[in-house]
């Protein structure tokens, strides 16, 4: 059953195809739906894609709200995702594309267990703004929690601004997505779980959990400080985040 849902979802995300939800004909559970993920990344590095680290997902109340799903969920990123800053990345590679503010960090030492507050510095090098592209595989972007896993957490795309030290606090600073120079969601990075940290160290819990290394120099994605975004071809999408700079790219 894994394998022959993975492929389903894989093959959604590869030919750009939505799909209804896959809870709807098979239940499954949320062990079931980290597996099915783990094998649709399979595929993709089968392809040759390379993994780039990790993502986290309904850190905030606010993107909770918006999805209708109330845990936290933890997601893959590859290369075949990564956006130059300021590159123009094609609407056509997107089934209904939705964008989101973030902060990203960069693994400084392998991450293989899970990991404290006070070992933060140890672990990780720098952070940045950052612009998550999600693109549920689902009809109309609507799952269950343990669909949206399935999916690998609706990952499509991500942008991630200049590494800033980490010397400073970053539990509230200032964060807006821009469209076309317009602010369309404004919030603070308290809202990612208090202190944006703590998402730093539910990431190394669930990658320990997953089998997941996080070797030195992947990514670390926080979770959406705001509710997300649809966009459209056309538009230049912004995130600007307080003290740590600016971030975009345009939708061909
Ligand atoms: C799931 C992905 C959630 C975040 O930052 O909270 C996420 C979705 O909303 O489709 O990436
Ligand atoms: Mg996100």
């Amino acid at each position: 059953m894994i394998e022959e849902l993975a492929k389903i979802v894989d093959t959604a995300a590869h030919h750009v195809q939505p799909i209804p939800q896959l809870s709807l004909t098979k239940a499954f559970s949320v062990a079931d739906a980290y597996a099915i993920q783990a094998a649709s990344i399979g595929r993709r590095y089968e392809r040759g894609e390379q993994f780039v680290g990790v993502k986290m997902g309904f850190t905030s109340k606010a993107k909770m709200e918006q999805m209708g799903v109330h845990d936290m969920i933890y997601g893959r990123l590859t290369d075949g995702m990564l956006l130059q800053q300021g590159a123009t990345v094609p609407f056509s590679k997107f089934i209904h594309p939705r964008a989101e503010p973030e902060l990203c960090f960069l693994v400084k030492q392998q991450i293989d267990r899970p990991i404290t507050l006070e070992e933060i510095p140890d672990f990780i090098e720098s952070v940045a703004a950052a612009i998550e592209i999600i693109d549920s595989r689902y009809q109309n972007f609507k799952f269950s929690l343990e669909d949206v896993i399935a999916d690998n957490c609706s990952s499509a795309g991500l942008v991630v601004g200049d590494w800033q030290p980490i010397d400073q606090p970053i539990d509230d600073l200032k964060i807006d997505l821009r469209i076309n120079g317009e602010i369309v969601q404004q919030g603070t990075s308290a809202a990612i779980l208090g202190n944006p940290w703590e998402s730093v160290i539910a990431a190394a819990r669930l990658s320990a959990t997953y089998g997941q290394v996080l070797p030195a120099g992947s990514l670390i994605m926080a979770g959406a400080a705001t509710s997300a975004v649809y966009l459209q071809a056309g538009q230049q999408v912004e995130a600007v985040v307080e003290r740590l700079g600016r971030v975009g790219f345009k939708m061909g």
